[in-house]
């Protein structure tokens, strides 16, 4: 459970990145493509050249559920409903691969915040990445 002082530090880190938390989405995607070419499977139909306008503008669109998932943290469940559905029943996304790109958000986070991404911000930012996978992979059947 998100606590008072990891939303605190959740919400400071996103006025630190301010605007280039998209950005960041599309570094997390770039990276998880990279690293772990087997997600490469789900985009088969993107231009999946490191940096390329499809992977960014994805990378984007997921920036931004993270975004509206943070300003409603006591109802990720109800606010990334659709999403669920989603990732579950037409992707078929399998839940593992939450994980990794949790753990490319981390990287990307840490590239951005340096020093700032200290323990307490990591685990703040896991906990949450947590939830957010849980609601988009509970329906995965
Ligand atoms: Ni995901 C589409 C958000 C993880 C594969 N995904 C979306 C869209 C959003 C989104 C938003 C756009 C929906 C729309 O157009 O209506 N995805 C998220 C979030 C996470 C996530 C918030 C986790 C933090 N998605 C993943 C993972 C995979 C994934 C881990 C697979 C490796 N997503 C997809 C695919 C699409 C997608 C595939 C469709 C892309 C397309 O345009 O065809």
């Amino acid at each position: 459970v998100l606590n008072a002082e990891d939303r605190r530090l959740l919400q400071a880190s996103v006025g630190k990145l301010d605007c280039r938390f998209e950005e960041l989405g599309g570094d997390a995607l770039n990276r998880l493509l990279i690293v772990y070419p087997r997600t490469k499977t789900y985009f088969s139909h993107f231009n999946l050249t490191p940096g390329s306008k499809d992977i960014l503008h994805q990378g984007e669109k997921v920036a931004k559920a993270l975004e509206s998932a943070l300003k409603h943290v006591d109802n990720i469940r109800g606010e990334l409903c659709q999403l669920s559905d989603l990732h579950a029943y037409n992707l078929r996304v399998d839940p593992v691969n939450f994980q990794m790109l949790t753990k490319c958000f981390h990287v990307v986070l840490a590239c951005h915040l340096r020093g700032e991404y200290n323990a307490c911000t990591y685990l703040a930012w896991d906990k949450f990445m947590e939830q957010v996978s849980e609601v988009l992979s509970e329906k995965y059947r």
